[in-house]
């Protein structure tokens, strides 16, 4: 084998964001531009040589192309063996669980999760530790001092690997396994759940529809709602991986599976409705008559986790962002147990989870995961919802209310606007910012007086490393909260996430219309921010 030493020049563009490196294809497609990427991050790491390395994306456009690069470029780097998954496919809990259950030194995701896909759409590429989760700030900022200083990169001297075959093969030296993407991770829930229960009210008649978006999550769904469990087929809809999503957009919000959410707002819809994003780690839970934010699912299952097998022993702690709502601080001070608030990026969880400090994490943006990988996890997060609906024997709806009634509820939206000018974003956020020492006991808008108002610094208890301007926090006396941050995943201008969230005691009201339950503080955030005036946008362009 020869080993290629191939010059090149740096990008200085590759700073990788919340949760890797995101870029259009059009940019992914320059000259060397994966190719400089994974060669730093080769570059920041040490004592791969001979090391497992786990390659696997959600199928988009690209994901190909982008495989069979980082496979030369691994090979001639020195790592021993690379696990790959049949057709180039793991979603990104697969991926980390692949990671460590063969005790991998780490593994590539190829995704740019719920952003379209598509010649025109986007593409991304992150690296995962041993642990199975993103790489911390360390590594991160390493990789991207490499990037803006890289001269070269390493290859082979080969063609492109059957990526199709399960089985294994050697390219210039290295081993490359292909592997079943679903058999290990479907193995890992059945150790999580009990399946017994699920089947068996499958089996009576319960209905349920998964939405796949045409991504990754497909072959998992059908493997383990369909085939494992009993699920009528036809449940799993939009099942097959499409490198363009079908042309659709993978984000399983209100917005893209509107058609569902009405579905099960009818008598005649199921009785379970969910879906997954891009890369099957996001979830969106609907009951019927009933959905639920991932704020509050995180909250429940929470609470309810004990009735699944693999947490029968209760949990150690809950973790959440953030700007995700507080009411799964609630759960865990019932509980008696940890709680941590951390800055948005799943990364922030891995040294909580690792330390046995928390088992069940959360954040705002349709994520909920545990200890059983180091990523945010869809399925687990349906799976883990029928796993109660099938003890409790209780409608979504009546689980939630029941959860309302005892902890009380937080109203709680996230207003995005999106593709801003940078400019006006970033004016926007440093005005606020400078303005904070003047907020704390001052009353806004008709009875809101603020309690504190900061710019959120998190001192990781496990590592004690520092992350600072995480997020703008303003909150009010009565429990009410405003956060603003600038969205470290889209690939087009500034997109400005508005956070808001009030709280209602057990004994209040809590079926209000969520938007008209948070207009007051709506009106305070557009005072304080002047987000509207400024961006000359009246309405956000997604609200969740
Ligand atoms: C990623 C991160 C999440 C984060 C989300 C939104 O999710 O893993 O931790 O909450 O982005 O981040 P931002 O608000 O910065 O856009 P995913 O599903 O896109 O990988």
């Amino acid at each position: 084998m020869t080993i290629l030493t191939i010059k090149t020049t740096p990008y200085g563009d590759q700073k990788p964001g919340t949760s890797g490196l995101r870029k259009r294809v059009t940019v992914y497609q320059q000259p060397n531009y994966v190719e400089n990427y994974i060669q730093a991050i080769f570059d920041s790491l040490e004592g791969f040589e001979g090391q497992t390395l786990v390659i696997g994306g959600d199928g988009r456009f690209y994901n190909d192309v982008a495989i069979q690069k980082a496979i030369r470029i691994a090979a001639a780097n020195g790592f021993g063996k690379v696990l790959v998954g049949q057709g180039g496919l793991l979603s990104t809990p697969a991926a980390s669980h692949v990671i460590r259950h063969y005790k991998a030194f780490g593994g590539l995701v190829l995704s740019a999760s719920h952003n379209p896909g598509g010649p025109e759409g986007d593409f991304g590429i992150k690296y995962n530790i041993s642990n199975g989760g993103p790489a911390p700030e360390k590594i991160t900022d390493a990789v991207y001092a490499r990037t803006k200083v890289i001269d070269s990169y390493k290859s082979i001297d080969a063609g492109d690997i059957d990526l199709n075959t399960i089985g294994t093969q050697t390219v210039g030296g290295m081993v490359v396994e292909v592997i079943d993407p679903v058999a290990d991770y479907a193995a890992l829930m059945e150790t999580l759940f009990d399946f017994p229960a699920i089947k068996a009210m499958f089996a009576s008649g319960f209905r349920m529809t998964f939405d796949a978006m045409s991504a990754v999550t497909g072959p998992y769904a059908h493997k383990i709602l369909e085939e494992i469990l009993g699920a009528p087929k036809g449940t799993v809809i939009n099942g097959t991986p499409s490198p363009s999503f079908n042309d659709g957009h993978p984000d399983p919000n209100l917005v893209y599976c509107k058609d569902m959410h009405d579905l099960l707002m009818t008598p005649e819809g199921p009785d379970f409705g969910a879906a997954s994003d891009g890369d099957g780690d996001r979830n969106l839970i609907i009951g019927k008559n009933r959905f639920v934010t991932p704020s509050d699912s995180l909250a429940l299952l929470a609470a309810n986790a004990h009735l699944a097998p693999g947490y029968k022993a209760g949990i150690a702690g809950i973790a959440r962002s953030m700007p995700t709502s507080a009411a799964a601080d609630r759960v865990a001070e019932k509980l008696g147990i940890e709680m941590h608030e951390t800055p948005t990026g799943w990364k922030f969880f891995g040294n909580l989870l690792d330390a046995g400090r928390v088992t069940i994490c959360g954040e705002e943006s349709a994520g909920t995961g545990s200890s059983h990988v180091r990523e945010k996890d869809g399925l687990w997060a349906v799976l883990l919802w029928l796993n109660i609906i099938a003890v409790r024997k209780q409608s979504v709806d009546q689980i939630v209310r029941e959860h309302w009634a005892t902890y009380g509820r937080n109203y709680y939206t996230r207003h995005d606007y999106e593709e801003v000018d940078a400019a006006i974003a970033n004016k926007l956020v440093d005005d606020l910012r400078a303005e904070l020492p003047k907020l704390a006991g001052r009353n806004l808008g008709d009875d809101l007086q603020v309690a504190y108002a900061d710019d959120f610094t998190y001192h990781d208890p496990v590592d004690g490393s520092t992350s600072a301007k995480q997020g703008i926090r303003i909150g009010f006396t009565d429990g009410s909260r405003i956060v603003v941050r600038l969205s470290g995943t889209g690939t087009v201008g500034a997109t400005l996430r508005l956070y808001l969230e009030r709280y209602e005691a057990a004994d209040g009201r809590h079926d209000l219309e969520t938007q008209s339950a948070l207009d007051s503080l709506i009106g305070v955030a557009d005072e304080l921010t002047g987000i509207k005036q400024r961006t000359g946008r009246q309405e956000p362009s997604v609200i969740t």
